[in-house]
């Protein structure tokens, strides 16, 4: 198993490749969506939150991510004596109506497309992706940590219907009439994912990159009226049988499993890295489940973080781990030192677990 960190788009920077690799870390996951344009309800120094209207504006749906832009970005990863491993997540602008079943569905499609060619081509194996309409949304923010650091979680689900021009927490059009966005059943959005899994899956299987579906954050059945998908553990061998490939694959995030209501995070890890379907691993813990669970520093919580290592090992799992989130640690630089604290204890880990 190998130690990663995820960087947001504005954290993609020669210092944070460093920081990465003094930290311990050979691989990173990078975010090229900018979630940081919502204004300062959504600070830029810690994961995303954001409002009732999201996380703010989504990008521009005339850019794709290009091949030189890819390849510029590995590079600039390789310069620091680190490999990309992954880019995580599409932009609402290049796929809104995929997931909205819109008029735009089969160009963006081709969007989608062209985007997993440009990851083949510049040698990234993996790209993940959240098929969700709401997004990770509803949560929130408070001293819950150990120590009372800053952190996230959730205190009762969000209802509040999802307006018009927005999906996936941002915003892609914010110029369009009031309104909200209907809801749909879960089996219509089962279907749309079938759609984009029949697209995608023979492109990524050509280009040599794995789709790796994250579970839904949080995982509760509905969130502002719309239903999700992967909100148990055992949905995601749905995902799986949907569309049986090696591209078709899953970013598996713990902290999501642990959250859910039904199941075990346990018999999950074992039930799908037996069935070498783990992309990457989002190596985090909370306390509680949906919907009232909170975030917490990696040694803290629910989760036996070293008995999914065991698991893991022993289905030789041999991909990337990354904190995903951790709590704000108080002093200076509350981002980077709760990711150390997370990468060190992972790192110590991982140490003990080779030699045993
Ligand atoms: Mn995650």
């Amino acid at each position: 198993m190998k130690l990663g960190l995820g960087l947001y788009r504005h954290m993609l920077t020669r210092e944070n490749f460093q920081f990465a690799r003094q930290a311990g870390a050979t691989h990173i996951v990078a975010h090229l969506v900018d979630y940081f344009k919502g204004g300062a309800h959504n600070p830029r120094d810690n994961q995303p939150t954001g409002g009732e209207c999201g996380w703010g504006l989504a990008g521009d749906p005339d850019k794709l991510w290009t091949f030189e832009e890819l390849l510029e970005l590995r590079r600039a990863v390789e310069a620091e004596g680190l490999t990309l491993e992954a880019i995580e997540n599409f932009d609402p602008a290049h796929w809104h109506d995929v997931l909205l079943d819109g008029p735009k569905k089969g160009r963006q499609l081709e969007n989608l497309k062209s985007i997993i060619r440009n990851l083949g081509q510049a040698g990234i194996p993996i790209m993940g992706y959240n098929f969700s309409i709401a997004g990770v949304c509803g949560r929130t923010q408070s001293p819950y940590a150990r120590g009372n650091a800053m952190s996230v979680g959730m205190e009762g689900p969000l209802d509040v219907p999802m307006p018009n021009g927005m999906v996936w927490n941002m915003v892609y059009d914010p110029d369009v009439p009031p309104g909200a966005v209907p809801a749909i059943t879960s089996e219509e959005l089962w279907k749309r994912l079938g759609v984009f899994l029949e697209a995608l899956v023979p492109v990524a299987e050509q280009a040599g990159v794995k789709l790796a579906l994250h579970p839904d954050d949080p995982p509760l059945p509905t969130m502002r009226g719309q239903p999700r998908l992967v909100y148990q553990p055992r949905l995601y061998q749905r995902v799986i049988d949907l569309k049986p490939s090696p591209a078709n694959a899953l970013e598996f995030c713990l902290g999501s499993l642990a959250e859910m209501t039904e199941g075990d995070v346990y018999e999950a890890v074992e039930q799908y890295s037996r069935q070498n379907k783990l992309a990457y691993v989002h190596f985090r813990n909370v306390t509680g489940k949906v919907p009232a669970y909170r975030e917490t520093f990696i040694d803290d919580g629910d989760i036996d973080m070293v008995r999914i290592l065991h698991i893991l090992k022993r289905n030789k799992f041999e991909g990337v781990l990354i904190p995903d989130h951790t709590p704000q640690m108080s002093c200076s630089a509350p981002w980077h030192a709760g990711m150390a604290f997370a990468m060190g204890y992972m790192r110590a880990a991982l140490q003990h677990l080779e030699k045993e």
